[in-house]
């Protein structure tokens, strides 16, 4: 017999509605809190996808879990509704941004609600609500009024097919992270933010943070901290000179050669006049070129020789100064000293322009550049000295002689922040139309609110869609008249600090009550995709520490622990997408299936972390397994066999407290397959015992109930419960009947297996010898042979050697 999950489940969540059963008062500080957190959603058109509940069943399997141990569990859910993915969508549908808003948000609401999530939607928030982004409104100004908002003209990263200029973090292999249209390079004028005041601070608060290596590897290497020395080349019959920066300063020696980026100031003035054309031709074919394109160590080396020479600031030789757009003007100074025995970039370039090339460290350099320490030789000053101790006493040496010092440079640039969209927050500034200064509002004019708008199509000429609301758009205060900022914020600013308005949603005077911030903060479990991994998750982190330093929040770090849940593949191991066809729609499998199904098999697929393939076998294995519980719970034949009889408990006391000790562990761990797997143990167990204590099926059930709540609050009430089983309490094992009194071992006769013998515990090495020397099979395997020795691996293996 299969449960009707259909009438289950509509019956458990309008249950769990009504008696708001998913509520959490944030004001009970009686209990230790527990804050999980699920990256919120876009809320696109096509709906939920079945990755989606992959990470939302990982989360809730854990809030569950924590309110049942006695936690104050918040679980919130809310939308990311600003930013070019909702805008997209409108776009190609011909719709405004905002009913379509609304509309796909009532659409996700109810898919989430139909998986029987524990969120709390009296938390709910969007970010494209008024009362949502006056507070991002707010933080802007207050990065404005400490100086960390800026506007600069700069080189950006201009999409002609989005409209909009992209930050450096949305740009992946010249090309834009949504949609992959071309990205150029264009001269405007932007918000900035100073991120880069916060690059330590970014730095060193990775440590202390519980989050996948891989994650932190990479925000160590997009800050790009690097220490090393500026240096100062004189040029040739000039009056000035330019610096470089090296982290290699030690191999100065066999500096044959210096590259300056086509961009760099000096290049005009100091290229000579016979190579006048083909430097410009140069410079001007780069200026097209984005950063990958000129970084990327595969890429063929480029460059035109100016003519000029430096002095070597030691030796005092004269050096070619060449262009060279794997030199790049927006870090260091926008200058190298070129070191092609040891360095990759510089060994090539010095090859294919047939630069001499000088070794300065001992080592073999049959395969190109030598990049290991070694002695340093032709280096007079740090002649046999290794790296460390040679980059000291040279960048000492250079302070002194007043040609150097050393610096700490950071790859990290600071955050574009405007974007030329109609669907995001109004950035909250005026220009003065007399003077061109900046007039922040004041606070009490907040929520700017969006213009509406029936054209808000991107110009395409990198005008905003804003400077279309004339009336919006211009201001008098009293005589002086101001023009609105008609850029708008990026998508990233209303994910920003999300997780802290959770706390309280409505709050109209403050961001949240402090001492709600206080008690709260910061996020114990947060779930989400990996591909943030440089974007919201560095700019949260940037928003948070900002916050901190404003007093608004208490803590260093907004996401104390953090999970990348992988990928659900097409059936054929393909990325799901409309156009391969392999798309699976939760709807579906919740109508046929039911969302317990879904939500037990999406996260019995295998390890949380991977990628994998969906499965329709696997979903109806999840099935047959919910099926089985059902049975076992509900058939007068299983059921005769339940007691509360206290004698009953040895049967099954070793499968229960494994089950137990497990599941806590693996879900405290997020290892949620190896969970299910010891759920199914169990149940196998059941199903062969003559009588079963019924206390362990209950625990079973309450434990079960994160995975399956519907199913488990149906059979809880049906076990005579009033109440729902949320309020029932995590069972704890006992390790004492974990221990086996007995054990299997292996008897193998010269590395063979032959039989397998069952002793007590720590049965002594002579007891296992004799024991399977008594053995039928084991005797007639030894007839007229002789033993020459016996080894015994304590409570696992004997092996018999014979001749
Ligand atoms: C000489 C040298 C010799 C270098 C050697 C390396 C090895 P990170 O770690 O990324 O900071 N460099 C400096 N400024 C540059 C720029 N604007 N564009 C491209 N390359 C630049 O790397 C610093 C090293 O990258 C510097 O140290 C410099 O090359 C190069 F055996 O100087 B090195």
């Amino acid at each position: 017999m299969a449960f009707n999950h259909k009438l289950i489940e509509t019956k458990w969540q309008t249950f769990w509605d009504k008696h708001q059963t998913y509520l959490t008062n944030v004001y009970d500080f009686t209990k230790p809190k527990f804050y999980a957190l699920n990256m919120f959603p876009y809320p696109s058109g096509q709906g939920l996808h079945v990755g989606h509940p992959r990470s939302y069943t990982a989360t809730d399997v854990v809030a569950r879990m924590k309110k049942l141990q006695g936690y104050n569990v918040l679980n919130p859910m809310g939308w990311d509704s600003f930013g070019l993915p909702a805008e997209q969508y409108a776009l190609k549908t011909n719709q405004h941004p905002s009913t379509f808003t609304f509309q796909n948000i009532a659409n996700f609401k109810r898919q989430l609600k139909a998986l029987g999530y524990s969120f709390d939607w009296t938390k709910e928030i969007a970010t494209t609500d008024p009362l949502y982004y006056q507070w991002t409104q707010w933080i802007f100004l207050k990065f404005y009024e400490k100086g960390l908002a800026y506007i600069e003209e700069k080189p950006v990263n201009f999409c002609p097919a989005l409209g909009t200029v992209l930050a450096n973090e949305e740009v992946i292999d010249g090309k834009s992270e949504v949609g992959g249209f071309p990205i150029e390079r264009k001269l405007m004028k932007q918000w900035v933010l100073k991120i880069t005041a916060y690059a330590d601070q970014l730095l060193e608060g990775l440590a202390t943070l519980d989050w996948p290596v891989s994650t932190r590897d990479m925000q160590i290497n997009w800050i790009g901290k690097s220490i090393g020395t500026e240096i100062d080349f004189a040029i040739q019959g000039h009056q000035t000179s330019f610096r470089v920066f090296t982290t290699r300063v030690d191999t100065l020696y066999g500096c044959t050669y210096c590259v300056l980026a086509p961009e760099h100031p000096l290049v005009n003035a100091i290229t000579m006049p016979k190579f006048k054309d083909q430097v410009q031709d140069y410079v001007k074919k780069v200026a097209t070129k984005s950063e990958m394109d000129r970084t990327e160590l595969s890429k063929e080396k480029t460059g035109v020789f100016t003519g000029a020479y430096a002095l070597h600031p030691l030796t005092q030789k004269p050096i070619p100064i060449w262009i060279a757009d794997y030199v790049l003007y927006g870090y260091g100074t926008g200058a190298v000293m070129a070191v092609p025995a040891h360095d990759e970039r510089d060994y090539v370039f010095a090859k294919l322009f047939d630069l001499p090339i000088l070794q300065v460290l001992e080592g073999n350099m049959n395969d190109g550049a030598y990049t290991l320490d070694g002695p340093h030789i032709h280096s007079e000053l740090i002649n046999g000295l290794t790296i460390e101790p040679a980059k000291k006493k040279l960048t000492e040496y250079l302070v002194k002689m007043g040609k150097g010092k050393a610096v700490v440079n950071f790859k990290l640039r600071d955050w574009l922040f405007s974007r030329q969209r109609y669907w995001g927050e109004p950035i909250p500034v005026m220009i003065s139309n007399a003077d061109g200064s900046i007039k922040p509002l004041s606070i009490n004019e907040l929520p700017l609110l969006l213009p509406e708008l029936k054209e808000y199509k991107p110009s395409g000429t990198g005008e905003s869609p804003l400077a279309l609301a004339k009336e919006w758009l211009h201001v008098q205060v009293g005589q002086q008249s101001y023009t609105r900022e008609t850029n708008t914020m990026p998508q990233w600013a209303g994910s920003c600090w999300y997780y802290i308005r959770y706390l309280d949603p409505k709050n109209t005077n403050a961001i949240a009550d402090a001492t709600l911030i206080n008690h709260w903060l910061p996020v114990d479990l947060y779930i989400g995709g990996a591909e943030h991994a440089v974007l919201h998750l560095l700019y949260a982190r940037f928003y948070h520490k900002f916050l901190f330093d404003l007093g608004v929040v208490n803590t260093n770090e907004p996401f104390k622990k953090l999970f990348h849940q992988g990928m659900i593949l097409g059936e054929n191991g393909e990325k799901m997408s409309k156009s391969r066809g392999n798309v699976v729609n939760p709807d579906d499998i919740i109508e046929q299936f039911g969302a317990d199904t879904l939500r037990l098999f999406e996260m019995f697929m295998g390890p949380l972390e991977a990628s994998l393939p969906w499965s329709n076998q696997g979903l109806e294995g999840a099935r047959r397994f919910l099926d089985r519980v059902y049975r076992f719970f509900t058939e007068d034949g299983y059921r005769s066999l339940w007691t509360l009889n206290e004698e009953a408990k040895a049967s099954l006391s070793f499968s229960y407290h494994s089950l137990v000790k497990k599941v806590t562990h693996d879900f405290e761990n997020l290892q949620l397959n190896t969970a299910i797997s010891q759920f199914m143990i169990f149940m196998n167990d059941a199903y062969k015992a003559n009588q079963i204590y019924q206390p362990y099926m209950e625990s079973f059930l309450v434990m079960l109930s994160c995975l399956a709540p519907h199913l488990c609050e149906e059979l809880w009430s049906k076990l005579g419960y009033e109440t729902s089983i949320t309020q029932a309490a995590w069972p704890t094992w006992d390790e004492k009947q974990l221990v086996k009194s007995e054990i299997e071992i292996a008897i193998s006769i010269n590395g063979k297996l032959r039989s397998t013998l069952t002793l007590p515990l720590n049965a002594p090495d002579e007891t296992v010898i004799q024991s399977a020397l008594a053995l039928p099979i084991i005797q007639k395997q030894l007839e007229g042979k002789r033993i020459v020795k016996t080894i015994v691996v304590k409570n696992k293996i004997l092996n018999i050697v014979i001749a």
